[in-house]
């Protein structure tokens, strides 16, 4: 499975570093939409999910946290810990995270506004749609 890990470019001196995102340029889509997630408990899991069509990039700005990601047909394990890379997520990826250090933020850009509509919440139905899809094309 190819992992698509974008390099941002850090701008550091003396005093710190510095991360610039600007979408069209080292995000590749227009961003719609910034959350993200802190103070996850110690042992939790979460995601347990895909998008129906929703691209996505991931930084851990703090900490470190686990991915596992399922594009239905292979798996892959991952180590988020460097607030100068991001993970391009995009539509029909099964995605799970765990391991959050306890100081971990996890900044998510989003191509599109929430909609629930676009979650599979079940992996046998992600399994069944994946394979529709590859069969498809
Ligand atoms: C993803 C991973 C990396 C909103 O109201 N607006 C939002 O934009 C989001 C993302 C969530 N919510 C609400 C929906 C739930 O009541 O926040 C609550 C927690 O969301 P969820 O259980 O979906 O969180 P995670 O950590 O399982 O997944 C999130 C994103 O939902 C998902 O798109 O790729 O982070």
């Amino acid at each position: 499975m190819e992992i698509k890990l974008i390099q941002l470019q850090k701008h550091g001196d003396e005093r710190g570093s510095l991360v610039a995102l600007e979408d069209q340029k080292n995000v590749p889509f227009t961003i719609r939409r910034v959350y993200y997630l802190f103070g996850t408990k110690e042992g939790v899991r979460r995601g347990f999910h895909a998008h129906k069509n929703l691209t996505q990039l991931v930084i851990a700005v703090r900490g470190s946290c686990r991915f596992h990601l399922d594009n239905g047909q292979e798996q892959i394990e991952l180590l988020l810990d460097n607030p100068a890379q991001g993970l391009l997520i995009e539509s029909m990826m099964w995605r799970e995270m765990y391991d959050f250090s306890e100081d971990c933020v996890l900044m998510v850009l989003a191509d599109s506004h929430y909609d629930e509509s676009d979650y599979i919440r079940s992996h046998e139905e992600f399994i069944g749609r994946s394979k529709n899809d590859s069969s498809t094309q």
